[in-house]
């Protein structure tokens, strides 16, 4: 005997529940427009899950737009950044135009948890463990969603428009048939590993290169840091004990008192960027990194997130309220033109530490003293070359 399928009706169809799918849902509900978020983890792992930190000025601007800014908390961050550069500090980002547009520190699993609480709190319809998403007749006027709740029953949800923020690994890029899009990616062969310790950051965000290797640092509360370490490819977080991962962090960034504390997290991550295009499929619209990833290196990926967010509901919009489908169309190009330009901010990033004033600068002295002559133009305040990285940091650019 089968089971009948629960049939249901809305207008956008969500999958995924991290930042993007959230700050859509938010969002097309502050508008009126009614919408359901299918997510496959449970409502303890989202609010749990640690990535991002911050957002970015502009991010903070957007969210305070849409009356949304309490979500984000008050914890403003500051834009300098500390490089070490074989122990020489320099510093980057204290003109005026940075110091004036300074974004949030908002860890991610904080944010998600303040949209996961909002959305419900307003009445919001936001469904966990949905498992065997599945997406059919994307190229008709109503496609639908089918996934299987907690008790085995199964949900077809017939919607107007599906909004995929399912993540890199998610179930809606998937659903595209063959051939339809391209990706385009680099890998830049570095490997990290990233690490969580409850204890103060560095005052600023600190980057050590040169000579003894790569680490960074940055705050994800009063008492908690995100740390990163280069780290040979192969290398497994078991061969990096928590003695080891403070040695070297002290050692590469020339700090011997930096204080330790407990790790309470470590992950290999291996940089890589990866964009596909387009963005959209019949009345599929992807979102976030279901569309592009972007290398740590930039700490953007969270914020592209959050602008596909809003591009997409003010098209949605414009579907829902007017029958006006000239967003939805434009959709994709918009959202590439902006993560194009934020490729490129963390493909230049990525190159200038790595490669160039990097550890590997040896190979390559020339180009390590050129980089090094662009890094320290940046940190001359009020120098044209300070405000475009500024804006670059800000999110205006
Ligand atoms: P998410 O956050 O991955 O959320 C996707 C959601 O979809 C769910 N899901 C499904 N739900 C239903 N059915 C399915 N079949 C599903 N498959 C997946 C997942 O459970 C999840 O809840 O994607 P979203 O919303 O597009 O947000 C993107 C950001 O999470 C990502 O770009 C950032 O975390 C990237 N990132 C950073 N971005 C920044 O802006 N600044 C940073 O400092 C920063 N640090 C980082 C990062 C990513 C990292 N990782 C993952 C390598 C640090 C790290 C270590």
């Amino acid at each position: 005997m089968t089971t009948q399928a629960t049939r249901e009706e809305t207008t956008v169809a969500i999958v995924g529940g991290g930042v993007a799918g959230l700050t859509t849902a938010m969002m097309l509900r502050r508008a009126g427009v009614s919408c359901v978020v299918l997510e496959r983890q449970s409502r303890a792992y989202v609010e749990q899950r640690q990535r991002a930190g911050l957002v970015e000025y502009r991010g903070v601007r957007m969210f305070t737009e849409w009356g949304l800014g309490h979500l984000l908390g008050t914890f403003t961050a500051d834009n300098t950044m500390e490089v070490r550069v074989d122990g020489q500090s320099l510093f980057v980002g204290r003109d005026a135009h940075a110091q004036e547009h300074v974004g949030v520190l908002a860890p991610q699993q904080a944010l998600v948890r303040n949209l996961v609480a909002a959305f419900l709190g307003d009445g919001g319809d936001l469904r966990f463990q949905a498992a065997d998403v599945a997406l059919s007749g994307l190229e008709s006027q109503r496609p639908v969603v089918t996934y299987t709740d907690g008790d085995g029953t199964v949900h077809e949800i017939s919607c107007d428009l599906i909004a995929g923020c399912d993540g890199d690994h998610g179930a809606c890029r998937a659903s595209i048939p063959d051939g339809v899009l391209t990706a385009y990616s680099r890998d830049y062969g570095v490997t990290w590993l990233a690490i969580l310790a409850d204890t103060p950051a560095p005052r600023y965000p600190s980057f050590g290169i040169g000579g003894r290797g790569y680490a960074a640092g940055f705050a994800r509360g009063q008492k908690m840091a995100r740390f990163y370490l280069e780290i040979p490819a192969g290398d497994t977080p078991a061969d990096w004990p928590q003695d080891r991962i403070w040695a070297q962090l002290r050692e590469r960034f020339w700090w011997p008192d930096l204080a330790a504390g407990p790790v309470t997290e470590t992950e290999i991550v291996r940089l890589r960027s990866q964009v596909f295009e387009p963005m959209s499929y019949g009345r599929l619209y992807l979102l976030g990194d279901a569309a592009h990833v972007i290398s740590p290196m930039g700490a953007k990926g969270m914020n592209l997130a959050l602008y596909d967010a809003e591009t997409f509901v003010k098209a949605a919009l414009k579907h829902a309220q007017a029958g006006d489908d000239t967003g939805l169309r434009g959709y994709s190009d918009t959202c590439l033109e902006r993560t194009w330009r934020y490729q490129e901010y963390a493909d230049w990033f990525s190159q200038m530490f790595f490669t160039r004033c990097g550890d590997r600068a040896a190979a390559d002295p020339y180009a390590a003293r050129v980089a090094r002559a662009r890094l320290a133009r940046f940190t001359e305040p009020s120098s044209s070359a300070a405000l475009a990285w500024g804006e670059l940091m800000t999110g205006l650019a």
